[in-house]
């Protein structure tokens, strides 16, 4: 089938696919950095802590920032759709001053990757780093009951604020800054309170650090445990949400579907946020049996997402990124899937009858609601996705592989890891 066919086939349904097209290309989704090199970024040589993990060591991880940020550009080039780049503080670039530690980090320690944004007219999302490095003190950064250590993460939170302000004013687009610390313990804690209390007054603390909320979007991320840190963590879904519920004025809840329990969907956690956030986060990953950051697929859960972003007419009130580490496949390819997916998901909301089905349910219908779902997943869906990447310049599907193999030959086999 053609597009054209493929295109009045839609119309039937009242969908204009062209229009579709053109919406979903102006909608940016977050691209993140470590998905590159295994979450290690430059400005340490230890072990990836917090409680997440990369497994796999395919060859050609990217080791400078140059490989790096060559590597994100091919897959900028591989991917249709506008994107963002999200960075993390851990990913600071020292020149011949030398290295500078988390809490005195600056704007000029990011600029290349300002200078790359700028190449493509991107935005940037930012991250302070809490983990993987000697100042997290028995596995604890903002809810350290030690004072120094406490201290110490605070002025990095603040320095990160600071940078995300500079980002957005040479971006000229709202920089997200994400709040994730991997505090916990990995046995019953005899004190579960203490350490929110002083978690909650950490993030306050950092949030004093001036700054425009129209430039800065400051986020909570929660999570349910970590490797190591089964059975408490710091900062549960309770405790994120109710942070961003108490601070509505100066920072947003970031949702991240890897971050529940298994049977818990954030498909249907979106809908009831936005009754009462104006603005959300998302980390979209692919959690297997546990928060296992799997590359992005276009499965029922990420389909489920999307659609709930755009049925409730959502798309710019909702931050998306995508977040996950994969190490076992090419990571250029882990990438450009998981990208490529989520732009799936979004052509397939678009591409659905949402009033109608919408009708069906206020109405009672339930019976024909359940067909008419059914009925939209056999659509000429493809044919659309073919015609937004060739209108993107970028491969289609059936090209993806070929497009690797060359990258991994010419570019990733000479890096010896
Ligand atoms: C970890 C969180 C967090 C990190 C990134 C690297 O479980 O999802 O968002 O993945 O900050
Ligand atoms: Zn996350």
């Amino acid at each position: 089938m053609s597009y054209a066919s493929a295109k009045k086939v839609y119309l039937k349904y009242g969908i204009d696919t062209d229009e579709v097209l053109k919406k979903l290309s102006t909608v940016s989704v977050s691209l993140h950095c470590w998905q590159g090199d295994d979450v290690k970024g430059f400005d340490h040589d230890g072990p990836l802590t917090g409680g997440i993990q990369t497994t796999g060591n395919y060859m050609g991880r990217a080791r400078t920032p140059e490989e790096l940020m060559a590597d994100m550009e091919k897959v900028i080039s591989l991917c249709p759709g506008k994107k963002k780049l999200n960075v993390h503080a851990c990913y600071a670039i020292f020149g011949d001053d030398g290295f500078v530690d988390r809490d005195k980090l600056e704007p000029r320690h990011f600029e290349p990757w300002v200078k790359l944004a700028k190449k493509y007219g991107l935005g940037i999302d930012f991250n302070p780093t809490f983990f993987s490095h000697p100042k997290v003190k028995d596995g604890l950064t903002l809810s350290s009951p030690d004072e120094e250590t406490r201290k110490f993460w605070i002025e990095h939170g603040k320095a990160c604020i600071r940078i995300s302000t500079y980002f957005a004013k040479e971006t000229g687009i709202p920089c997200v800054m994400n709040i994730w610390t991997g505090d916990g313990y990995k046995d019953i804690p005899s004190d579960r309170m203490g350490p929110r209390l002083r978690y909650k007054d950490s993030i306050e603390k950092i949030l004093e650090e001036p700054f425009d909320f129209n430039l800065v979007k400051p986020c909570v991320e929660s999570k349910v445990f970590g490797i190591g840190v089964e059975s408490y963590t710091v900062g549960s879904a309770e405790f994120a949400l109710s942070f961003a519920a108490e601070h509505k004025d100066k920072c947003l809840p970031l949702m991240d579907n890897g971050h529940y329990h298994p049977t818990e969907v954030v498909s249907d956690k979106i809908p009831a946020l936005l009754c009462f956030f104006p603005e959300i986060a998302l980390h979209i990953t692919r959690p297997v049996r546990w928060d296992s950051d799997h590359t992005v697929l276009f499965d029922d859960e990420t389909r489920e997402m999307a659609k709930e972003i755009v049925r409730t007419d959502s798309l710019s009130r909702v931050y998306m990124a995508l977040d996950y580490f994969d190490a076992s496949i090419n990571r250029i390819a882990s990438w450009s899937i998981g990208f490529r997916s989520w732009q799936k998901a979004l052509l397939y909301a678009l591409l659905s009858p949402n009033g109608k089905l919408k009708a069906l349910q206020d109405e009672g219908e339930l019976t024909e609601l359940i067909m008419r779902q059914e009925e939209v997943k056999t659509l000429p869906f493809g044919e659309v996705w073919n015609e937004y990447c060739k209108k993107s310049g970028v491969p289609t599907d059936d090209k993806l592989p070929d497009e690797i193999k060359k990258y991994e030959r010419k570019v990733l086999a000479k890096r010896k890891n």
